[in-house]
């Protein structure tokens, strides 16, 4: 026994057994902070597998960075390069108890007014386990000075040391080979800080984090004021009077949004089997008081959800490339709808049962002025509530209508349904309805969960109008992006009874609904060919919020003299006359590939232009965070600081709101709660 405790104790006084021996006992406790302090939700083996391995490749490499040094140097290198590792986790794991998110550099930098008020409450977080980190630390200095474990002072070989570094690289190419595959756009399209952390390593999280802040303050600081003239000439030049029909026609009201998740147009009065997929729906699409716009596309790009939300509440285009809210939403100036309405007086609130880190809602939230978030810890949850990303919609709708029922009014409130996402799985007990026969397996449960959304939104809807707040709000439902991709080809014509597709019918298959239903409103199909980026605009018009100072790129979709060019993100484009694909003009109404005439060509031309620079305008809205340099008249700057989603500090808000403002609709019914009827077999 004692000779083997000799055996293994002299393999450790060599410099490459004292180095594995610090490599095996990082990984191990990184993995244990994995495991106990960070909900990174790895699903499935290839996801556990990079999980357990992941802290390896950078681990090799960095404490391999003290073999190319000399003699007792070595050792004390690799504590030291340990500590700072174990400092990184440590900070982490206080961050993400409070914010379920990992430490930013925008936020350690604290620039502008990104700090998130964790000082304020550091000593209550901290936990004396948190200090655990260290603990394999204390234990290797205690055996470097207890000499249980000898400094080898023979050189290690820098021909060694460099292939541990080759190997380190390869190792972390191969993860990253791994990871992308199981989750497409990793890095490229930057969903969530935990999904980094889980395929990759929170050093590796680290360094992408460094890259991307260096990346965006480089633009920010290569940005000035005078950047704004050329995008306010254009926004002023585009802007379109109201239509004074509408202009004002819901002052006062609230807002209820209800983004639906990758809900198409095509699905609306849609029939399989002779049954219509979205019955409620459809009848709230043709409601008389409900404007419904039949020609409404979405126009986003990698940022998908995200896209779609920074277009609709800044009339801003997402970016070319990866989700605007990751990347600029934590550090940027903006004056989005929840800002400029809780200037007005309402309370705003979204609500999403999902984590708040995705799409980095956590952050841009803060910036965007939203006073509540309520995301995932702020449901009851059991192991069936959830598929997918999160809260089955029927759950998510019953028991966010409880804080809805506390909001002081009037209010903005946006709710993010979930169920009806890729991959569209459904457990049995909730699937009432039959799929399509396409023989595509990804194509053909789509309808069954748009039917499950269609029935939530059914029950919310008798919801609100037990409550009342069907008759005293907007009540403004959109389809977030299309949920069947043009990979889809033969499913898509099989769906819209068509031999084949083409281009021009892709292009048409990206429409979404929108509807905004209001009591007394005059309601109706509206043609108007028109986008996401469109969306402010009309809120604020029906609102009565004037808009004629700010930076907005959509144009009012019921103004009469709104140019009705749709932009795709590509730079494609759709207007009542051209459908333009790539270098293909088609005719939208027909659907005909036109050869241009040289008085066509120039419309094109024109056309094309106002699509380009629009969007480059935007994009330079955004990169040079731009809007830092204006304020409209009557705008205040939000001041991120005052915000914080917490669960602890949402409710002592909301009470303190409802005593303060006793307006919200469980104040007006005495504190008796709003019946909620569903028919989720979970909550029987
Ligand atoms: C996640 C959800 C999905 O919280 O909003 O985003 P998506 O994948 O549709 O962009
Ligand atoms: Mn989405």
């Amino acid at each position: 026994m004692s000779g083997k405790i000799k055996g293994s104790t002299n393999k450790l006084n060599t410099v490459f057994g004292f180095y594995l021996l610090v490599v095996l006992l990082f990984c191990v406790k990184t993995y244990i902070a994995y495991q106990t302090e960070f909900t990174l939700g790895a699903k499935g083996s290839v996801q556990q597998f990079l999980l357990a391995i992941n802290p390896i490749p950078a681990a090799l490499l960095l404490f391999g960075i003290a073999l190319y040094f000399r003699g007792r140097l070595v050792y004390w290198l690799m504590i030291v390069i340990d500590l700072i590792q174990s400092i990184w986790i440590f900070a982490n794991i206080i961050y993400y108890r409070e914010f379920s998110d990992f430490l930013t550099f925008s936020v350690i930098k604290g620039s502008g007014d990104v700090q998130n008020n964790l000082g304020k409450s550091i000593g209550q977080i901290i936990r004396p386990t948190d200090f655990l980190v260290f603990l394999d630390i204390i234990v290797l200095v205690v055996l470097l000075l207890t000499h249980v474990i000898r400094v080898d002072v023979r050189p290690f070989k820098r021909r060694y040391a460099l292939v541990l570094s080759v190997l380190a690289f390869s190792l972390m190419g191969a993860e990253y080979g791994m990871a992308n595959a199981d989750r497409s756009g990793l890095l490229t399209r930057t969903f969530d800080n935990n999904y980094i952390v889980k395929y990759l390593g929170l050093n590796e999280y680290a360094a992408f984090n460094a890259y991307q802040t260096q990346k965006e303050s480089a633009t920010r600081a290569h940005a000035n004021a005078s950047d704004l003239t050329s995008v306010k000439k254009f926004v002023n030049r585009n802007r379109v009077s109201p239509n004074v029909k509408y202009y004002g026609q819901a002052k006062g009201k609230n807002v209820i949004i209800i983004h639906l998740e990758s809900f198409q147009q095509f699905l609306i009065n849609y029939k399989v089997d002779g049954k219509e997929v979205t019955p409620n729906l459809n009848k709230f699409y043709k409601n008389k008081n409900t404007l419904s716009f039949d020609n409404f596309y979405n126009q986003v790009a990698q940022g998908k959800t995200s896209d779609a939300e920074m277009m609709l509440e800044n009339s801003l285009y997402g970016l070319p490339q990866g989700s605007a809210m990751t990347t600029y939403g934590t550090q940027n100036t903006f004056q989005a709808a929840p800002a400029i309405l809780s200037q007005k007086g309402y309370t705003t609130a979204a609500f999403h049962g999902d984590v708040p880190s995705f799409w980095n809602r956590d952050n841009t939230y803060k910036s965007w002025g939203y006073e509540y978030f309520f995301s995932s810890s702020y449901y009851k949850t059991k192991p069936d509530y959830s598929v997918g990303y999160g809260l089955k919609d029927k759950i998510f709708f019953k028991q966010a209508s409880q804080y809805l029922d506390q909001l002081p009014q009037p209010f903005y409130a946006k709710l993010i349904t979930l169920t009806n996402h890729y991959p569209y799985e459904l457990d049995k007990q909730n699937t009432d309805f039959p799929a399509t026969k396409t023989g595509d397996k990804t194509v053909d449960p789509y309808v069954q969960t748009a039917h499950y959304l269609d029935e939530a939104f059914g029950e919310f809807l008798t919801y609100l109008k037990t409550s009342g707040l069907y008759k005293n709000s907007v009540i403004m439902l959109y389809g977030d992006h299309y949920g069947i991709s043009d990979n889809h080809r033969a499913a898509i014509a099989h769906l819209l009874g068509k031999k084949s597709v083409n281009e021009y019918d892709l292009a048409q298959f990206q429409k979404v609904p929108l509807m905004i239903h209001s009591a007394g409103l005059k309601g109706g199909i509206d043609h108007t060919y028109g986008g996401e980026i469109d969306v402010l605009p009309t809120l604020m018009d029906l609102l009565g919020v004037k808009d004629n100072n700010t930076i907005q790129f959509g144009q009012d979709l019921l103004s009469n003299k709104r140019n009705q060019v749709v932009a795709f993100r590509d730079g494609d484009f759709v207007t009542p006359k051209y459908t333009k694909v790539g270098s293909t003009v088609y005719q939208t109404s027909t659907g005909k590939k036109l050869t241009l005439t040289s008085q066509q060509k120039k419309q094109i031309t024109k056309l094309q232009n106002y699509v380009t620079t629009e969007l480059s305008l935007s994009d330079r809205v955004i990169e040079g965070d731009l809007l830092r340099f204006y304020t409209p008249k009557g705008f205040t700057k939000v001041n991120k600081k005052d915000y914080n989603y917490k669960y602890i500090n949402g409710m002592a808000k909301l009470k303190a709101a409802e005593k303060k403002y006793p307006t919200s609709v469980l104040a007006k019914r005495n504190g008796k709660a709003v019946p909620y009827k569903t028919d989720a077999p979970e909550l029987k």
